[in-house]
């Protein structure tokens, strides 16, 4: 409300992406139960005040029946979600099959299908037919919704096509797109079969982000090199049309893992963690358990630690937290039982009758416990293979402003680009220089942990998520101004 009385409306925004932040169970023919997950991009759009945020995406369910369809759409209402509904056939072949099985491997390094997974290559034309229409099913959906004025932002790799389905149907709409992993070399692009028609569906966007400039040059690189445009300073053009290209790290909602430490539950957390585990330093991992985030390279690497500095056995804990995905896959079922196997080779070597070296957990924690256990950890490992950003390493360095513990941090993280100065920067393929980096972190000084402890915290909690968000907006809408002006003169 403005000091004059009258009420002007904020600008609405429409986040488009994959997965709606709640979890939908059904609990009748025609009622639903409504849990929202707290992501990042959810804290991050849930403090940007100027917006009126709407969101509109995939509930993860599967709901044949009109009924049902119905009730959920009216219960996501309520919490601002509009429901994009895709049968299991195409959940398979655009879902589990092109963004997880060809887009994400390939977007961190791992290469198209090869050997089993050479089998999905066959079925690459429909499985990208399925891609396109998956897409083409959340535009209708937009184009429904969406109202002149609002700005409609599209998330990450499975949503590539989006920005030309929309701007076909509305050429006037502001469109932005964000990739929330990688985007790899372009050496690495060229090989995927549908790679100049991914890149001009992106380019129809008016403002292309990336975690890194990195990642924003590959992708100008991609679309010089493939497509043949120019690269320019802002972007790339293409017959006189600019879309612009530019780098916004992401970052976290800080304050609410600060605010955290000081409830009750969590200090209690924290005191049973602290007699759980005296005498001991405490090693932590957090992840999801994916293929990425580089888990058996960790352990191995903390084998080698342990094998070669014995006056450390059973004065150190590493506990990995890992959360199953994506747990129909075969290639994450063998993932799951690779680490079993190491861990359990590395309890049994190092282990004692009262004591082992890993504590490994299947599975998530809620958000108490996983505060509790950022703030008593003296040594947090994140040694992603690739990763576009790593949202962990960010909230470790937020709940450790009393400890001022260490972060080894992977180089092929997107977060090295911002606290690579503050953490010590690992290639998590060299199992010796990790287990090194081990050892320096556990005997660092006290005066270069809170030296480096400071750098991170500071940037932590000056480029937030809310920060972010409110970033990319503003540019987009700047974009779109300009190129008016530019169409004028
Ligand atoms: P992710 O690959 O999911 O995200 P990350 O950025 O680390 O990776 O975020 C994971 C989130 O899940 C964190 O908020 C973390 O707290 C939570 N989490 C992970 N394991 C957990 C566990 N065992 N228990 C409870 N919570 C757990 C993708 C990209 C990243 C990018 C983000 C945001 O792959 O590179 O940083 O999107 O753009």
């Amino acid at each position: 409300e403005r000091l004059d009385g009258r009420t002007f409306s904020r600008q609405r925004l429409l986040v488009v992406a994959n997965r709606l932040p709640v979890s939908a169970i059904r609990r009748g023919e025609d009622s639903w139960s409504l849990e929202i997950s707290a992501g990042g991009l959810v804290s991050a759009l849930l403090g940007v005040k100027e917006f009126e945020a709407r969101w509109i995406g995939w509930a993860g369910v599967n709901v044949p029946d009109e009924i049902g369809q119905k009730a959920l759409t009216k219960a996501l209402a309520e919490k601002r979600c509009i429901p994009v509904f895709l049968d299991e056939d195409i959940v398979h072949q655009y879902y589990n099959g092109y963004c997880n099985n060809i887009l994400w491997p390939l977007f961190h390094y791992l290469g198209l299908p090869q050997e089993d997974r050479l089998a999905t290559t066959r079925s690459f034309q429909s499985q990208f037919a399925a891609y396109i229409k998956a897409n083409q099913m959340f535009a209708d959906v937009v184009n429904k919704h969406y109202k002149d004025g609002d700005v409609v932002w599209c998330h990450d790799y499975h949503l590539m096509f989006l920005p030309k389905c929309l701007k076909e149907y509305n050429s006037d709409m502001k469109v932005g797109w964000f990739l929330h992993t990688p985007f790899p070399s372009s050496e690495i692009h060229r090989t995927l079969p549908s790679r100049s028609d991914l890149l001009r569906a992106v380019l129809a966007a008016d403002l292309v982000g990336f975690h890194t400039y990195d990642y924003a040059r590959h992708f100008v690189s991609a679309c010089t090199r493939i497509l043949g445009f120019e690269g320019t300073p802002e972007g790339v053009e293409d017959q006189g049309r600019l879309t612009r290209v530019a780098a916004f790290p992401i970052g976290i909602d800080s304050e609410r893992f600060i605010r955290a430490l000081e409830i009750h539950p969590v200090q209690v957390h924290i005191k049973e963690l602290q007699e759980t585990f005296a005498g001991r330093k405490v090693m932590l991992g957090v992840d999801r358990l994916d293929m990425i985030k580089g888990i058996p390279q960790k352990l191995l690497a903390f084998e080698k630690f342990l094998e070669e500095n014995s006056d450390w056995r059973g004065k150190v804990v590493l506990l990995q937290i890992a959360v199953p995905t994506r747990t129909d896959v075969p290639e994450y079922q063998r993932l799951t039982s690779q680490v079993h196997e190491i861990v359990g080779r590395i309890n049994g070597r190092f282990g004692t009758l009262t004591a082992v070296p890993i504590h490994h957990l299947d599975r998530s924690l809620d958000f108490p416990a996983l505060c509790a256990l950022y703030a008593v950890t003296d040594v947090a490992l994140v040694t992603s293979l690739r990763d576009g950003m790593n949202l962990v390493s960010y909230e470790f360095v937020a709940c450790q402003d009393l400890k001022k513990g260490v972060l080894i941090l992977s180089e092929f993280a997107g977060a090295a680009q911002s606290l690579g100065a503050g953490a010590i920067l690992v290639n998590p393929w060299n199992i010796t220089e990790v287990a090194n980096a081990i050892a320096r972190a556990l005997n660092m000084s006290p005066e270069e942990r809170e030296k480096r402890h400071r750098h991170n915290f500071t940037h932590v909690t000056t480029h937030t998520a809310q920060e972010w968000a409110e970033t990319f907006v503003s540019e987009l809408n700047d974009t779109v101004v300009e190129a008016q002006l530019r169409i004028k003169q």
